[in-house]
């Protein structure tokens, strides 16, 4: 293992425990509830003087947010928790009983006192209802905490004010009182035994609060993206920019990506999360996952003046949900544009219900300046962290854009979203919900399924399909290959038009039918776009293979000479290509941002003969291929590994992995060097690929 820090010794050392944990593991997995938390009370606060900077932090946050969680049904459909008020104790795990003692104070005070205490602090209000408020959202998400470590529900959000991370140990700032994720973090530590805990704080600003709070400590992995312009944005620290990560022991465990120009949009963020989060987290294997959920990093924000999606926040949730075994607890921090904040809210609730996301709109190439902090973050990351260790690119030596006292230049990386932006929320993004088919022969029939799965009777083969199929594989002449293959066939029909959302296909001759199956999707529309990812032995032909509307993924296929690769056809040969170690990182750094950039109408996900990917990676590969294409898949597997059926339909329905990746396994340095050639050999063609601008 390369780049061997603090970061790696301590895990090996935990290593066999957490692999033991992870046997004892029982299957099948079981469907565990979203829970939703969210009371009235927390309306109260509100800004009793006039003070620009602090008026858009209103009650209307959280009861326009709620309101629209009803009318979307999606509140009806979550596990309701009642809110209770943090103990002053569990307030203390945290801040000092000084501070504290300063807030509890605010309860008795005029106005004129309220007003006085809040000028000691930066961009802060209080109200009579402060203290109160505040040990409830702190109490909230501790109730939100417990639910998800008992395990009574999956994963869940939190709808909380005041919001938390620019709350600092003896300190209120940024409308923030009480740091409500990092009493969590500290919460499970110590009262549920937790040892790795991941904090990704997507709010636009820098949670210097919970950075501070976690600095030193390595058992907190602290992820953190912010408006930044070169330090010219609130709250203007050093310590925001991509060179801070951690002090002592905690050296590594933060991580910062400064946005140094507005507009940054859906390719960016998902390209962060892809190139610099998701990496570190999977190495990092927490156990739990704190989300500082702010949405002013959404379109339409005044603070953020970013142009990210609410779709976008499906993904980013996505992304986070294959790890800790999906045991994931959003919290609200900020969000300030009133529709915008509840869009994006349902957006990521819908999510953590398991629902499809919707597709990623607009340009798939993560703009310069999003690429330069890319970088930047990389190489600073590069010696703490083996999963980065064969990065070789350095630090940016001559930055897109400068500090705006220093240049003269435009911030905005485009126009801003303007009047559009009505019309953009106004029609959220639509997709089908509907079930899971199933083609498989009888035997399928014991197996645990989600509820949702409908089984595929029948289907004819065309002529022409009867015949070429014969030609392809002896066995087919026999009626039970022929049924099968009907079956697949009208599967993929009923996905191909919404009838079904996805669907999984047991046949005797997974070769011959994945060649079928691409024939019938190319047959279905001419502007149809399908990705087929490939494991094993498969031999995909010539046509097929330089189609501009087919994309192929051929993993730890046979081992073909090297040549200038494809863009269309993209092998990575050998059996050590689906090794864990070497599939994950092909899959973050090459296959899901191709996929993103190629944005197909559905994937085929096929399990060839001979493939040798281990279960866990081929239910991550399941649940992360979905993001690209609207959760449309036909997995396509041999019908002899018919006991995948049941992991592989759980995962098609959005639920958790059963465990977690487990301790990291590093790709070999050949492996890297080949996967990180191809990445940069295909980059003119799938933007989404690039981590280095020169
Ligand atoms: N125009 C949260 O989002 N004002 N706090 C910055 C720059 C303070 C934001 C002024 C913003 C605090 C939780
Ligand atoms: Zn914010």
């Amino acid at each position: 293992m390369r780049g061997a820090g603090e970061a790696t010794r301590a895990r090996s050392l935990r290593a066999s425990a957490a692999r033991g944990a992870a046997m004892a593991e029982k299957r099948p997995p079981r469907p565990q509830g979203t829970a939703l938390i969210y009371d009235e009370a927390m309306t109260r606060v509100r800004l009793l003087w006039d003070d620009p900077e602090c008026a858009i932090e209103v009650p209307e946050r959280l009861t326009s947010t709620y309101a629209r969680l009803c009318q979307r049904g999606l509140a009806q459909r979550c596990v309701r928790l009642p809110v209770r008020e943090a103990t002053e104790e569990e307030l203390e795990m945290v801040h000092s009983p000084e501070y504290v003692a300063v807030v509890k104070g605010t309860q008795a005070m005029s106005k004129k006192e309220l007003q006085t205490l809040a000028q000691q602090y930066d961009a802060v209000y209080f109200h009579p209802s402060t203290f109160p408020c505040a040990r409830m959202a702190v109490g909230a998400t501790l109730q939100l905490v417990d639910a998800i470590l008992t395990g009574a529900v999956g994963n869940g959000m939190a709808l909380v004010r005041p919001p938390g991370h620019h709350s600092q140990r003896d300190a209120a700032n940024g409308f923030c009182v009480f740091n409500n994720v990092a009493i969590a973090a500290e919460y499970a530590k110590r009262r549920h035994g937790l040892q790795r805990i991941l904090i990704v704080d997507w709010d636009i600003h820098h949670g210097q609060g919970t950075q501070r709070i976690f600095e030193n400590d390595p058992s907190v992995l602290y992820f953190s993206w912010h408006r930044y312009e070169h330090q010219s944005f609130w709250p203007r620290l050093q310590e925001s920019d991509y060179n801070a990560v951690g002090q002592g022991p905690g050296r590594g465990f933060t991580i910062n990506v400064p946005w140094n120009k507005i507009g940054m949009r859906n390719a960016d963020y998902v390209s962060v999360f892809l190139h610099v989060l998701l990496p570190l987290a999977i190495e990092f294997d927490p156990e739990f996952v704190l989300v500082s959920a702010g949405f002013d990093s959404g379109i339409g924000d005044p603070e953020g003046q970013m142009e990210a999606m609410p779709e976008c926040f499906a993904h980013l949730t996505l992304l986070l949900l294959p790890l800790a075994r999906g045991r994931l607890c959003a919290v609200l921090e900020g969000g300030y544009h009133l529709r915008s904040l509840a869009e994006c809210v349902c957006m990521t609730l819908q999510t953590l219900l398991g629902d499809p996301v919707p597709a990623l709109s607009g340009d798939p190439a993560p703009c310069l300046s999003a690429v330069e902090s890319i970088q930047n973050v990389r190489a600073a990351h590069a010696r703490h962290w083996a999963s980065l260790g064969h990065e070789d690119a350095g630090p940016v030596l001559t930055p897109s854009t400068q500090h705006p006292l220093l240049g003269a230049q435009p911030t905005a990386a485009t126009d801003g979203p303007g009047p559009i932006l009505d019309e953009l929320l106004s029609c959220p993004p639509c997709f089908p919900c509907t079930g899971i088919g199933l083609a498989a022969p009888d035997s399928a029939s014991s197996l645990h399924l989600p509820p949702t799965v409908l089984r595929e009777r029948g289907g004819a083969l065309s002529k022409e399909e009867a015949a070429a199929c014969s030609r392809l594989d002896s066995a087919f002449t026999q009626d039970q290959t022929q049924a099968a293959l009907g079956k697949l066939l009208a599967l993929l029909e009923k996905i191909l038009s919404g009838q079904v959302r996805a669907g999984i296909a047991a046949t005797p001759t997974v070769a011959a039918a994945a060649i079928m199956a691409l024939r019938r999707g190319l047959s279905f529309g001419s502007r149809s776009r399908l990705l087929c990812v490939a494991v094993g032995d498969l031999d995909i032909p010539e046509d097929l293979r330089d189609n501009g509307q087919i994309l192929v993924f051929h993993i730890g296929g046979e081992e073909r000479p090297e040549g200038t690769p494809s863009p269309r056809c993209i092998c990575l040969g050998g059996p050590q290509a689906t090794e864990p170690g070497n599939f994950r990182l092909a899959l973050l750094s090459l296959i899901l941002p191709v996929a993103y950039s190629f944005q197909p109408e559905l994937v085929l996900l096929v399990l060839g003969p001979g493939y040798s990917l281990q279960g866990l990676d081929m239910e991550l590969l399941t649940r992360l291929l979905q993001g690209p294409a609207r959760g449309r898949m036909l997995v396509l597997l041999q019908d002899s590994e018919i006991s995948l059926v049941e992991a592989l339909a759980w995962a098609l329905e959005g639920k958790a992995l059963p465990s977690t990746l487990g301790p990291y396994l590093s790709a070999s340095p050949k492996q890297a060097l080949a996967i990180t050639r191809l990445c940069r050999q295909l980059q003119p063609d799938w933007p989404m690929l690039q981590v280095s601008v020169n």
